[in-house]
């Protein structure tokens, strides 16, 4: 771990590795102290001058090499921390290196490491060569054989990529397992797993008729908790089939669940290995939320077995080209299983709600991080540490751009550019520019005329851009002249280096619809086009059209459905946009008016420590609105708690200039004290209401009980907030009585924000007692706690001191310390809270580098806050950079923040 001197990886010096590996068998035998690997390898010189065989490997010990059996000694090849460089004179041989390394030991949860009793592996994105001396880019395919040699009792399941050849029993109470991945992977696809675990099966038919076997591997005594994720798995496996023509490709798909775990998941071929969170699910222990966020999970990992593992990634510069493709096939996976069965309507309205849920995450990571130090274009230039690479930017603004090649061509044009990428590339390491070279050929054939050339900038370019909108009336001539402006402002990196260059216009796909002043749809007709939404192509800098026969002022419903990662600016008034929530025909927009009048009513309290005038109008405007939407029969309980969700403070943050956090918070509590009093009647009602809907029925995650569910928590906690008389003791029955676990919470969230302290102690004291022993249920007791309003450094600090807390432990980390750090705005903005912040970043970076670099980024957006605060955190980035031994992660992380 060395830093200062931490080389710049630039996307412009990728060159071809010059051998090729095309066989890899590996031997383990496999013990948490010490595992031995025996690694042979077939080497093929690609590159016909005499360069080296350049290896990587980290923290292994090496035993021997040899090449054709004859083993080399020192004088013929270098060795340092990072790498093994040989120098073979033959065109093809076979390389043999035997290496040891310590599983127990490595506590960075990245190559080979234990987790309970178990052992596995995470290899991507650099892990591999922390198991064995290899070619550790995605542009190096090997095929792979595994023999796993380990104690049986110890570790009666021994688990790798693709199919298992045989398992035998060995001397001394050992045995062995040889599996053979038939399909040719770079290496961060490799997966092992060795422990005890319960398996949780199924056979399926795929559609062409063959069988493939479907597991879920867990802890011992997690059995229960593992029918979702198999029931996830095969609609996954059905689902791919049936929207993207995609076939399995294997006799057996495994996934394991990890108590420790960096991320969410690992699409490893085969042997997909998985953070425990997104697989162990009952109505007990998990909540609606985390039954959608394992389907989308398990999808996402799944569908990577096409899009990822099939055609992969040339380099890691391309990671979005795997990344936001498959974002975007989880997300479209997620939605139509909320729409399943559903008729029209009623599916587009289920549909919008997980589009209203991404376009919130989105805004809530994404949109900061391109504001920020750490902006980047969803296919980076340059990086130190790749690990600082998976962000929300290549994953979820790689997925819009996806989305945005999904409206230029629509539904048939893309599945079409689909099968051409898979007919260019199937079995290839490719690069973004290969993809969009698929759907441009589909988009040319369809729209002459028209190709991506400008679409690719969205590759290229980092920022949020911003979209003006100048709409034109003339009653006399029935005209509506609307331009269209775009800018993207210079960002991170940029505005050191090049403040002052323009960056060539993006091409937008700007969805439009007008309204009448009752709120009916207007036809739109401009350049032979026409249609109640039109989508238009922004592709210059500022753009005009002109609809005829407008025959009364519109009100603009802009950006439907979210038709772009891009900022609107428009001056609504207010009665606009109540207008536009309560009537406009597109349930995106209609989302988007409301929280546009709810954001305006926070910054107004926020920036002036107050209510004004102009506040209390539309306060009450806002009020008003939402009394109607609560009693408009047609919309869904689900969208209407997201109606009535206010924009987080992370969202709203980023709204405001010079950013004030404390402040968003008071006002966001403030709006939400009045808002549960002034609609004290209609909470009444929607409480009633979901409780008589769901009376009787046995739990069940499907998307209409979660949302009644939903709907009747938010109802509860705005009356608990209001302290409407009564709500406090409704919040504690319903906790004690809840027969699931979103009950529960919805019980004792208000309790633990809201109540007196004894009520309070004693409802998070029954709630520790019940589930102590599971890791999940407790993870939730901590994040509760971290994020209440009155929590503070030292209630943190108390609860780090608990027998149950743990650093190493990601989940548990993420889980206090980070929801405290990112979420309790009330709690952290203080000198106390950014020296707690600096500290734990600090102690987990000796222990875990990939997990220390994402909470090194709590306050990315410390260069926009008010000057006390911008300098307090200043203070702590200097302590934290001035430490001698940071790993590469951090330190690229808080150099980028300083500068
Ligand atoms: N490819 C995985 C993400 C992933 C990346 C790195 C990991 O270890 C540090 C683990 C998982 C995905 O997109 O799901
Ligand atoms: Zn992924």
């Amino acid at each position: 771990m060395r830093t200062d001197t931490a080389p710049t990886i630039l996307r412009q010096d990728y060159t071809p590795y010059p051998f090729r590996i095309p066989t890899v068998d590996l031997t383990f035998d496999l013990a948490p102290g010490l595992t031995q690997v025996h690694s042979r390898l077939s080497v093929e010189r690609i590159h016909p001058e005499a360069a080296p065989l350049v290896l990587n490997g980290e923290a292994l010990n090496l035993i021997s090499i040899s090449i054709d059996g004859h083993v080399l000694s020192p004088e013929h090849y270098q060795l340092d921390d990072h790498q093994l460089i040989l120098h073979p004179e033959k065109a093809a041989f076979t390389l043999e290196i035997i290496s040891t390394c310590r599983p127990a030991e490595n506590t960075s949860l990245m190559g080979l490491y234990q987790s309970g009793h178990s052992l596995f592996t995470q290899c991507e994105a650099e892990g591999f060569r922390r198991i064995t001396w290899f070619a550790d880019r995605p542009d190096v395919m090997s095929r792979y054989t595994v023999t796993l040699q380990a104690d049986k009792t110890q570790f009666p399941h021994l688990l790798s990529n693709g199919n298992l050849l045989h398992h035998q029993a060995l001397p001394d109470g050992r045995h062995q397992a040889v599996w053979e991945d038939p399909h040719p992977k770079p290496c961060y696809l490799f997966a092992l797993v060795a422990g005890d675990f319960d398996c949780r099966e199924k056979t399926i038919t795929t559609r062409s008729g063959r069988q493939a076997l479907l597991q879920v591997y867990c802890d011992k005594g997690d059995y229960p908790r593992t029918a979702w994720a198999l029931d996830c798995l095969e609609r996954s496996v059905l689902w791919d089939e049936s929207r993207f023509n995609l076939e399995l490709d294997l006799d057996r798909f495994m996934i394991v669940a990890a108590r420790d775990f960096n991320m969410g998941a690992m699409e490893n071929k085969g042997l997909n290995i998985f953070n425990s969170a997104y697989v162990l699910a009952d109505a007990q222990t998990a909540t609606d939320a985390s039954f959608e966020a394992i389907e989308s999970v398990i999808g996402h990992e799944y569908f990577h077995n096409w899009t990822g593992n099939r055609i992969t990634c040339r380099d890691w510069f391309q990671l979005s080209l795997k990344e936001g493709l498959t974002v975007f096939r989880d997300q479209e996976f997620s939605a139509d299983m909320m729409a399943r069965g559903l008729p029209d309507s009623a599916a587009l309205s289920a549909r919008t709600v997980k589009r209203i849920d991404d376009v919130t995450a989105l805004r809530t990571a994404q949109f900061p991080e391109d504001a920020g130090p750490m902006a980047h274009p969803i296919r980076p230039d340059s990086y130190q540490e790749i690990g600082n690479f998976y962000t929300a930017t290549v994953y979820e603004k790689g997925a819009e751009v996806i989305r945005m090649q999904h409206t230029l061509l629509g539904e048939p044009g893309f599945q079409a550019g689909m099968a051409e990428y898979f007919r260019r590339h199937d079995g290839q390491a490719v690069t973004c520019d290969d993809f969009v070279n698929a759907m441009d050929s589909v988009y040319r054939q369809q729209a002459p005329g028209k190709d991506l050339a400008a679409f690719r900038r969205w590759y290229a370019q980092a920022g949020t851009p911003r979209v003006s909108v100048d709409l034109q009336y003339d009653p006399q001539t029935a005209q509506c002249v609307l331009t269209l402006s775009q800018r993207c402002d210079p960002v991170g990196v940029e505005k050191l280096q090049n403040p002052a260059v323009a960056k060539p216009p993006l091409h937008i796909p700007f969805a439009l619809g007008l309204l009448g002043a009752d709120g009916s749809p207007i036809l739109l007709e401009t350049d032979g086009l026409s249609g109640e939404t039109l989508v238009l192509d922004l592709t210059q800098t500022t753009q005009t059209w002109v609809f005829k026969n407008v025959t009364q002022r519109p009100v603009p419903s802009l950006l439907r459905n979210f038709s772009a990662p891009v900022i609107v600016e428009y001056n609504y008034t207010d009665e606009e946009l109540a207008l536009l929530a309560r009537k406009d025909p597109e349930p995106f927009s209609r989302w988007e008016a409301g929280q546009s009048l709810a954001t305006r009513c926070l910054l107004a309290m926020a920036g002036k420590q107050g209510q004004s005038g102009t506040a209390k109008a539309a306060i009450d405007l806002l009020a008003a609105t939402w009394a109607d939407i609560a009693g408009d029969a047609s919309l869904s309980p689900a969208y209407k708690t997201r109606v009535f969700t206010l924009p987080s403070e992370r969202v709203l943050l980023e709204k405001m200039s010079p950013i004030n956090p404390p402040a968003l918070a008071l006002a966001r509590r403030a709006l939400r004290r009045q808002l549960g009093q002034a609609l004290q009647d209609t909470w009444q009602t929607l409480y009633d209401d979901m409780c008589a809907t769901l009376d009787g029925q046995t739990y069940s995650p499907d998307a209409a009980s979660a949302g009644a569910r939903a709907l009747k928590n938010c109802a509860l906690a705005y009356q608990v907030a209001a302290t409407v008389s009564g709500a406090l003791e409704r919040a504690e029955r319903q906790y004690y009585n809840a027969d699931n676990m979103t009950d529960r919470m919805g019980g004792l969230t208000p309790l633990v924000n809201h109540a007196p302290e004894d009520v309070k102690t004693r409802a998070l004291a029954h709630f520790y007692d019940q589930w102590q022993a599971n890791p999940l249920v407790i993870d939730r007791w901590f994040a509760l706690q971290a994020t209440a309003s009155s929590t503070t450094v030292a209630d943190v600090q108390a609860l780090m001191a608990h027998p149950a807390f743990t650093l190493r432990n990601p989940n548990r980390a993420r889980s206090l310390v980070f929801q405290f750090c990112l979420n309790n705005i009330q709690g952290v903005y203080c000198e106390a809270g950014y020296a707690f912040w600096a500290e734990q970043v600090m102690a987990l970076d000796q222990i875990n580098p990939e997990i220390a670099a994402r909470l090194a980024r709590a306050f990315d957006h410390w260069g926009r806050l008010v000057p006390k605060e911008r300098q307090a955190i200043k203070l702590q980035l200097e302590k934290i950079m001035q430490r001698p031994s940071l790993s590469r992660n951090v330190y690229e992380i808080i150099s980028k923040a300083l500068t």
